[in-house]
C-alpha cells in the first residue's frame, strides 16, 4: 500500500468551525437585505445541514415555507442572487476575523508542507469562501500551498456525492490509497470513503452525534494530533479488498 502522500482537507467544521457564526449569520443578513421575513436560528439551521451546499440549502428551505413560489421559473435566478448576497457577507464576516482556525489545524498544516506532505481542499461551500478563510487564517503565502482546491459548483453533484473528492485527486495525478481526507460530518465522510480515500473524522458544533462507520479515528478535534500520529493512523489501513 502506498505511503501518505497528501492531506485533502474539508473546510466547514473541519478547519475552521464556520456554520453556526459564519454561513448562518450571513444567510440570515442576506434575509434582511432582500426584506424576507425569514431567519435560521441554531438548531434550524442544524437540521438545515443536512443538505449540502448554500444554494441547494436555500431551494430546500424555499420549498419547505413557499412551494408554489418555489416552483417559479424565476427560481433559480432568484436563489443565486440571495446566495451571491450571502456570499458577499460571508467573505466579509471572515475578513473581519470572525472565523479561526479550529485547535491543531495550523499545527498540522505547517508541519505537512515542511514534510512535503501535499495539501488539497474537497469542499462544498463556495470558492469564494474557501480563498477569504485560508488568506484570512493562514496568511497569503501560506494560503498558497494548497496545490489542488476542489470547491463549491467545479461538480454538480456535491458531498455525500463523491464527485468532489474524485476531481481533486484527478488534478493531484494521485490515487486515493496515497491521500487522507479529513472530514467533521457523516455527508463529508461518505463522499471521501466513495471516492476510496481513507478518513480522520473531526467532529464539530453540528455534527457531534452524527453516525459515522469506517473512519481511522473518530476524534472531537485535532488539537495535539501530530502528523506522525495520523501516518500512523493511515497506515493501519484497511486495503479496498480486505
Ligand atoms: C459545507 C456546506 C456549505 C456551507 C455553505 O459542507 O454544506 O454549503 O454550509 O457554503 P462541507 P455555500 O463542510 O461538507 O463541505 O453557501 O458557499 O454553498
Ligand atoms: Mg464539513
Amino acid at each position: 500500500m502506498n505511503a501518505l502522500r497528501a492531506l485533502v482537507w474539508d473546510v466547514d467544521g473541519t478547519l475552521a468551525e464556520t456554520e453556526r457564526d459564519g454561513h448562518r449569520v450571513a444567510f440570515n443578513r442576506a434575509f434582511a437585505d432582500a426584506g424576507l421575513p425569514w431567519h435560521w436560528d441554531v438548531p434550524t439551521y442544524g437540521e438545515l445541514l443536512k443538505v449540502t451546499g448554500g444554494k441547494e440549502r436555500l431551494l430546500h428551505w424555499w420549498r419547505r415555507v413557499d412551494p408554489a413560489a418555489a416552483a417559479g421559473a424565476d427560481a433559480g435566478a432568484v436563489v443565486r442572487r440571495l446566495h451571491e448576497r450571502k456570499t458577499a457577507h460571508y467573505v466579509a464576516l471572515v475578513e473581519a476575523g470572525g472565523v479561526a482556525l479550529r485547535p491543531g489545524v495550523r499545527c498540522l498544516l505547517d508541519e505537512a508542507h515542511a514534510q512535503r506532505i501535499v495539501l488539497a481542499i474537497a469542499t462544498t461551500t463556495s470558492a469564494a469562501n474557501v480563498d477569504a478563510l485560508l488568506r484570512t487564517t493562514l496568511g497569503e503565502a501560506a494560503a498558497r500551498r494548497f496545490a489542488v482546491v476542489g470547491a463549491g459548483d467545479v461538480v454538480a453533484a456535491k458531498k455525500p456525492a463523491p464527485d468532489v473528492y474524485r476531481w481533486v485527486l484527478d488534478r493531484l495525478g494521485l490515487p486515493p490509497d496515497a491521500c487522507l481526507a479529513i472530514e467533521d460530518s457523516a455527508a463529508g465522510v461518505a463522499a471521501a470513503q466513495g471516492a476510496g480515500l481513507a478518513v480522520v473524522l473531526t467532529r464539530g458544533l453540528y455534527t457531534r452525534d452524527e453516525p459515522v462507520a469506517d473512519v481511522l479515528a473518530d476524534l472531537d478535534g485535532l488539537d495535539g494530533v501530530d502528523l506522525a500520529t495520523l501516518q500512523h493512523w493511515f497506515a493501519r489501513r484497511r486495503a479496498p479488498a480486505d
